[in-house]
């Protein structure tokens, strides 16, 4: 797949280290390749590259927290649910992780000067190539839909600003986009137009999102329960269905289930993204994030939500995002965050299962 070995690097490897962080990522790089050092292991990664097919979903790693901005910590997400799904390896196929400047977000908001300097720092010289974490995605995610255009992927965020590439570039791979639906688990709406005048960040990518959409209402929200406005506003202002978490909480998962099959099968939905930000989870459940919320989703809900409707329509794609493996709010002990990064393995896992059916 054209370029990839440039763009990308192998999994866990994304975050760039000299000596600190070095030990973290070795770790899981030796459980994958059997040796510590990501040169030996980059052939091997190379080689695997070459060998994959659509009969397994892929995994791609972004591990960027630069669109972030209360907590950061999940540029360590790929990597740390990575080793909660060791024990899967043999349901997908790696991708890697896109190559990540900690300082960039996307190639929009640079000068030339800056994209060249970074272009000779990542790839040894100035060339055509995209410099920053989303829109390395984007260009690796075009190639990897040109060339696999039935891949099945789930993207390991990352801050949720890094499933605006993933969701675009699932989008505009589609034959047919009034029968693509995305289904948004978060707390949040991540609906704002600007943050800070920012157009792409964890608050405001769904909002970019709607426009590739084929109607408004192609994208569910499940969970919300953080928001400065009314879900009667975010309805009636830009038209996006939502499922609050007092909703769902109240209503049980056979309702929730239906609702939102009845929902998609009305637009005539065949195929749903689901994207998954884990702070959509009540916050005893997922602490280790940038934004814990209480009162939320409980893991075996989302569970059984995503099972079900995994029998009435194709997931094609799917993310999870916000994952903050070595952050603990305040109050929260050594054992509560080290669950949650469990329960975020789980949440990967059932997406896994969702894409391999
Ligand atoms: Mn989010």
């Amino acid at each position: 797949m054209k370029g990839l070995t440039q763009l990308l690097t192998i999994p866990g490897n994304g975050i760039f280290t000299v000596s600190t962080g070095q030990a973290k990522k070795d770790k899981l790089i030796k459980a994958l390749y059997g040796t510590g050092s990501a040169d030996k292991a980059q052939k091997t990664w190379e080689k695997s590259l070459t060998k994959m097919s659509t009969e397994l979903p892929f995994i791609l790693g972004i591990p960027s927290d630069n669109g972030g901005g209360i907590q950061r910590g999940a540029n360590w997400g790929p990597l740390a649910v990575r080793e909660e799904i060791l024990p899967l390896h043999k349901t997908f196929q790696d991708l890697g992780d896109v190559r990540v400047i900690p300082h960039l977000l996307h190639d929009k908001y640079l000068n030339e000067k800056t994209i060249q300097d970074c272009q000779r720092a990542l790839y040894g010289k100035k060339n055509k190539l995209p410099v920053s974490p989303l829109s390395i995605a984007e260009e690796a995610l075009k190639n990897i839909y040109k060339k696999f255009p039935a891949a099945k992927i789930l993207g390991l965020g990352g801050d949720h600003s890094t499933s605006y590439p993933l969701i675009k570039s699932w989008l505009l791979s589609r034959k047919k986009k009034n029968t693509s639906g995305v289904l948004h688990f978060d707390a949040h709406t991540d609906l704002l137009e600007r943050r800070l005048g920012i157009d792409l960040c964890f608050g405001t990518w769904t909002y970019h999102i709607l426009d590739l959409l084929s109607t408004r209402d192609h994208i569910v929200q499940l969970g919300i329960r953080a928001s400065g406005k009314s879900k009667k506003y975010w309805k009636e202002n830009l038209g996006v269905e939502q499922y609050w978490a007092k909703d769902v909480n109240s209503w049980g998962v056979e309702k929730v289930y239906l609702k939102l099959k009845n929902h998609y099968k009305k637009l005539g939905i065949e195929e749903l993204y689901i994207t998954f930000d884990i702070d959509a989870l009540d916050a005893s459940y997922a602490s280790a994030t940038g934004t814990p919320e209480p009162e939320g989703l409980l893991p075996s809900d989302c569970a059984a939500i995503i099972g079900l409707l995994s029998n009435d329509f194709k997931i094609t794609g799917a993310d999870l995002m916000e994952v903050a493996p070595f952050v603990s709010p305040d109050g929260v002990s050594e054992s509560e965050r080290r669950s949650s990064v469990t329960v975020a393995g789980d949440i990967a896992k059932i997406l896994l299962h969702a894409l391999n059916k």
